[in-house]
């Protein structure tokens, strides 16, 4: 299976990969499914809404402050690292910036960026790390919200319509690490309809019936013997 599937990323011209929170568990960043995901001890719809923000948004700074302070701590692991040596451009879920630190490129952030801070009052940005979202706006005094996208927001135009292209003109779509179940990233992979779907995921996904070659296994182990052939 691994063969075949190394054979394909050799030989395919346009090469794709999706990615989601599995590629980033080995750096020790929380999936947000499963035992010990970053849901088990909460609701989503408390944390990663408009609403919940609405309604206690010091909470929801608060999760969110606790994360960013965790991001900085964490390497990207060997499966970003083999990523970014295949050299596809990377759909990414995470909000975590570990692609881009491997030297991914483009990489794709179609949920945003948790490294990112934004304004509800004057729509100021920034990417300080020390910036806390339970502070003020520096400049007009208004609520931060991390730059992440929650349950019922739209994606980023751009960004997802780049995703959209890509996924759609691609020969060889590489999934790793996503539950698949959050939509529209979910979808890209059927978009994907010219493309062999490999799928790098211990467990097993809604996409899994749909992938052309599923390898069951961790992406830190599984992505390095991938890409080196
Ligand atoms: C390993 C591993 C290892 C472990 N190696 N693997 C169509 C149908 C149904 C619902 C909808 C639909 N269209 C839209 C919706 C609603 C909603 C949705 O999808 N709901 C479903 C959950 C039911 N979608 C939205 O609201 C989206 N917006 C939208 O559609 O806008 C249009 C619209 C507007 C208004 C009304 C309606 C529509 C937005 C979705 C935003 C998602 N945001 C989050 C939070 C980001 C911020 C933050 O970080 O806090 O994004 S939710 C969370 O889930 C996060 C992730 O990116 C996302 C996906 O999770 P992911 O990455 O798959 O992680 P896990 O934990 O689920 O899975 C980890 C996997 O790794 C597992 O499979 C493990 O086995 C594996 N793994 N170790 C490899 N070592
Ligand atoms: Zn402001």
């Amino acid at each position: 299976m691994i063969a075949k599937a190394r054979e394909w990323l050799q030989s395919a011209e346009r090469v794709a990969v999706l990615t989601g929170a599995g590629i980033s568990a080995e750096s020790g960043v929380p999936t947000f499914r499963g035992p010990g995901g970053l849901w088990r001890n909460h609701r989503p719809e408390d944390l990663a809404t408009p609403e919940a923000f609405a309604r206690d948004p010091r909470l929801v700074q608060e999760w969110y402050d606790w994360r960013r302070g965790l991001v900085s701590r964490y390497e990207p692991n060997s499966g970003h690292q083999a990523l970014a040596r295949l050299g596809a451009p990377v759909i990414t879920q995470n909000v975590d910036g570990l692609h881009q630190r491997a030297g991914s490129e483009p990489v794709l952030e179609v949920h945003g960026s948790i490294g990112l801070a934004v304004c509800t009052g004057c729509g100021r940005e920034d990417r300080d790390p020390r910036t806390l979202l339970v502070e003020p706006c520096a400049g007009c005094g208004g609520k931060l919200r991390p730059g992440v996208v929650w349950f019922g927001e739209s994606l980023p135009e751009e960004v997802w319509a780049e995703a959209v292209r890509i996924s759609a003109a691609c020969e060889v779509l590489l999934v790793v690490g996503t539950s698949a179940v959050v939509y529209p990233a979910a979808s890209l992979a059927r978009l994907a309809r010219r493309a062999k779907v490999i799928e790098v995921n211990p467990e097993e996904t809604p996409l899994s019936g749909a992938a052309h070659v599923s390898l069951r296994g961790k992406a830190g182990e599984i992505l390095p013997q991938l890409v080196e052939g």
